[in-house]
Formats: structure tokens, sequence, C-alpha cells
């Protein structure tokens, strides 16, 4: 089992490929199809999925697809169950498993993630319907006199029991402690909150006895504030971020494909293609790729609209930001190519 999963891990995170993060829960999904006129039904969000899915070209630069509950369990219109419709493109079918956040008791603005109550049974079932690997997200607000320690470690422990779970049932965890952007903080202060989660989650994942060879990590980027004055450039996104990981991750893991957090879908590609040219310099040791649903899926959505005839050029544009990601990842990104 501990081959199999290393093996799947290092598929994940292969090169000049990254993951597309297509797990919204329904009501975040109704949310970003609002926006856009856009109805959400089931047979909405399978059409819609499935645009996605099917796109050409997609598995050059995508390894991996995580799902959500309602999409592993739907079938193409062809009548194939997804999960075997992206295993037959060569793409391995992964599956969100946490169930989403709940406020943390007498801790004003923070939140933990529930989910481990049943998951065993669970990720058999994902398995079996042909799951080879999950996510987890934790979210950690920066604001005043927050994150706090408690936040910080109630979610870490629970990341640390949601991967010993899944590398115990044949998954490879993606473990996701997502530092928001959300404020005005500057972006030293993203890196001491980033830092400090990152240090807290590995400190659980070595006292539960993690396997790190079989885990990929799913950080945020260290950036500014949405809302502060100055935003840093991705010289320096790069810089900060890759300071922050060589302090904290062990070498034995593989990969660290980034969340994209709300940044726009150019800027989180220029802000990946910088670390990665950065990394070289400093030879770091993982993977260094992207896992975006936002940074990969505005524009296609934004096509799309619901509209079968949109659906040719919403694959394009899916396909466009996926190679330029996948430029990023090997850094060899040239804003030239969103041209193509
Ligand atoms: C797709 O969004 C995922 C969470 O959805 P819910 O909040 O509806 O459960 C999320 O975990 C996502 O995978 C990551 O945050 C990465 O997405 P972005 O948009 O930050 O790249």
């Amino acid at each position: 089992m501990s081959e199999e999963l290393t093996q799947i891990a290092a598929n994940m995170v292969a090169p000049g490929k990254g993951l597309l993060a297509a797990d919204e829960s329904t009501g975040t999904l109704e949310k970003r199809f609002k926006k856009l006129g856009i109805e959400c039904t089931e047979a909405s969000r399978l059409a819609y999925r499935e645009m996605l899915f099917t796109a050409p070209d997609l598995e050059k630069y995508i390894s991996g697809v995580i799902l959500f509950d309602e999409t592993i369990r739907q079938r193409a219109s062809d009548g194939t169950p997804i999960p075997e419709l992206l295993a037959r493109k060569g793409i391995i079918p992964g599956i969100k498993v946490d169930k989403g956040l709940v406020d943390l008791p007498f801790f004003p603005g923070e939140r933990f993630t529930q989910g481990l109550d049943g998951l065993s049974a669970r990720l058999d079932e994902y398995r079996e319907m042909g799951a080879r690997f999950t996510k987890w997200r934790a979210v950690i607000a920066i604001g005043e006199g927050i994150p706090t320690s408690q936040c910080l470690r109630a979610n870490a422990d629970a990341l640390a029991r949601y991967a010993g779970l899944c590398q115990v049932h044949g998954l490879v965890p993606i473990v996701e402690p997502e530092v928001l952007m959300d404020g005005s903080h500057d972006i030293k202060t993203c890196r001491w909150a980033t830092e400090a989660a990152l240090h807290e989650v590995f400190d659980a994942l070595t006292r539960y006895r993690i396997s790190f060879k079989e885990m990929i990590l799913k950080p945020n980027m260290v950036v500014s504030g949405t809302d502060c004055s100055n935003q840093a450039p991705p010289d320096e996104v790069a810089e900060m971020t890759l300071a922050c990981l060589r302090r904290t991750v062990p070498v034995a893991v593989p990969g660290i494909a980034f969340l994209s957090g709300g940044q726009s879908d150019v800027t989180a590609t220029a802000n990946l293609n910088a670390i990665n040219v950065k990394a070289k310099t400093l030879k770091t040791p993982w993977t260094l790729t992207f896992s975006f649903s936002r940074a990969l899926q505005a524009a296609p959505m934004s096509i799309w609209r619901g509209q079968a005839e949109n659906k040719a050029a919403a694959q394009q544009a899916l396909v466009r930001r996926a190679r330029c990601n996948g430029a990023a990842a090997l850094g060899q990104y040239d804003p030239g190519m969103e041209e193509a």
C-alpha cells in the first residue's frame, strides 16, 4: 500500500501538471453560478462539470481533479461514471472529504473543520468508487489577535487525524491549511500566520505518525491581504512563500500544490511562476505546483453561462489556464502565452 500511495502522490505532482479543484460544495457553486445568472440544479452542476472534465487536452496539464460528493456519484451524458471518465483520460479522481466549517466556540472570527465522524466508512466507499486521493481544508483567518494558538492547534490536529485515516484506507491525503487573504494586513503578517499554521500542522502530522511521502500539502501562497494598499509583486511573493516553506515543510513531502485563494487567475499564475523560478536557484526539494479552483474556473465559467453553444469556447479557456499554470509549475510561464 505504501508504495502505491507514494506513486499516486508522485503522479499528482508530475512535472508541468497540477490539480483542478472542482470540489465546491453546492452552496459555494450556487453563489458563483448566481453571479453569472446560471441556474443551479443537480443537472446544471453536472453539465458544468462534464464540460470541464471533457475539455480536449486537459490531461496534458491536469494530473488530478478534486470532486465533491455529489459529483463522484454522477454519470456523464453517455452513462460513464464521472471517476471513470477522468481515469480513462489518465486524470486521477480525488474527493473532498471534510464537511465544512463551524465557529470555534469562545474564539470570535475563528472556525474549525468538521467531518471526522464516520470518515473511515466514507473513505472505503470513495475508494471503491475510484477515488485515489482526498482533500480536507482548514481555514485560518487573520485579524485583530487572530489566529490564536488554540485555533491553529485544533485545525492541525484534525488535519493529522484525517491524514492518518486516509493513509490506512489507501488514499493520498491533501492537507490544506488555508490562511485567508481577507483583510488589510501586509505580506509580512501573512508570512507570520502561514508559518505559524504550517509549523503547527507539521508538528501534528509528526505526532500522529503520518507518512510525509504519501501526502501532498496544499497551502496558500504568502501574499498581501486583499485590502492592503501595498500589493506585493511576484518576486516578493516568491521570496516570502519559499522562506516560509523552507522553515516548516519536511524534505520528504513530495509536492506542494498551492490554492489560489481569491487571486485573479493571471496573478496566481504569475506568482506560481515566480515561486518556481526562485525555487530553482534555492534548489528546494519539493515539486511546487497548483491546485486551483477559482483561478482555473473563473474564465470557463463566465464563458459557459449554462449554454451548450458556449461549451467549446469555455473548454478552450480552461485548457489555456491549465497550460499557463503547467508552464508556471516549471518556471517557464510567459505572459505572451495568454494570447496563444
Ligand atoms: C472549490 O472550493 C473548495 C472549498 O469549497 P467549499 O468552501 O464550498 O467547501 C476549496 O477547498 C478549494 O479547493 C480551495 O480553497 C482552492 O480553491 P481556490 O479558489 O482558493 O483556488
